[in-house]
C-alpha cells in the first residue's frame, strides 16, 4: 500500500515555536515517526512539504493512480483552500486529515476546514501522533475494499 503524507506552510517549522499549542516534537521527529511507521505497518510513505497552495494542489493530482491513500494537514491552507478542497475530490483518493493541535477549541477563523470536507476522517489533538492513527486508518479501510 502507498501513502502520500501532505503537511502545509510552516509544519516544517514544528518544536521552533509555539510548544504549547503544536508540542514539543520537530518536524525532523515527525519524519522520523513516519518511517518508523512505514517499517511495522508495512506500508510505503511518501511525505512532502509544501509552504506553497499550487504545489500542494498540484502534488494531490499527481497522487492520481500512484497513491492508495493521502493524509493531510493543509496547515493554515485547511482554513480557506477550496483548491485543495476541489484537488481531493478531483482525486477521489481516500483522505484522512491532520491537525497536530486541537483547531475545534482554537480561533473562531479556525473552525472551517474546507479540505476535511472531502476527507474520510479528521484527526486533532493527538500531536504527531495523529499521523500514525491516520495510517493505520487509510490501512484498515483500504483492506476491507
Ligand atoms: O494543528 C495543526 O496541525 C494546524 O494544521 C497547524 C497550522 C494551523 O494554521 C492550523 O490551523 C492547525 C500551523 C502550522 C504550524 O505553524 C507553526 C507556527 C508556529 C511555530 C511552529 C509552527
Amino acid at each position: 500500500m502507498k501513502i502520500l503524507v501532505l503537511n502545509g506552510p510552516n509544519i516544517n517549522m514544528l518544536g521552533v515555536r509555539e510548544p504549547g499549542i503544536y508540542g514539543k516534537e520537530s518536524f525532523s521527529d515527525l519524519l522520523a515517526l513516519l518511517e518508523r511507521t512505514a517499517k511495522e505497518e508495512n506500508v510505503e510513505i511518501t511525505q512532502f512539504q509544501s509552504n506553497h497552495e499550487g504545489v500542494l494542489v498540484d502534488k494531490i493530482q499527481e497522487a492520481y493512480g500512484a497513491f492508495d491513500g493521502i493524509v493531510i494537514n493543509p496547515a493554515a491552507y485547511t482554513h480557506t483552500s477550496i483548491a485543495i478542497l476541489d484537488a481531493l475530490k478531483a482525486v477521489g483518493i481516500p483522505a484522512v486529515e491532520v491537525h497536530i493541535s486541537d483547531v475545534s477549541k482554537r480561533e473562531a477563523f479556525r473552525q472551517v476546514s474546507y479540505a476535511g470536507m472531502a476527507c474520510k476522517k479528521t484527526i486533532m489533538g493527538k500531536g504527531i501522533a495523529g499521523y500514525r492513527e491516520a495510517i493505520l486508518y487509510l490501512k484498515e479501510i483500504c483492506n476491507e475494499q
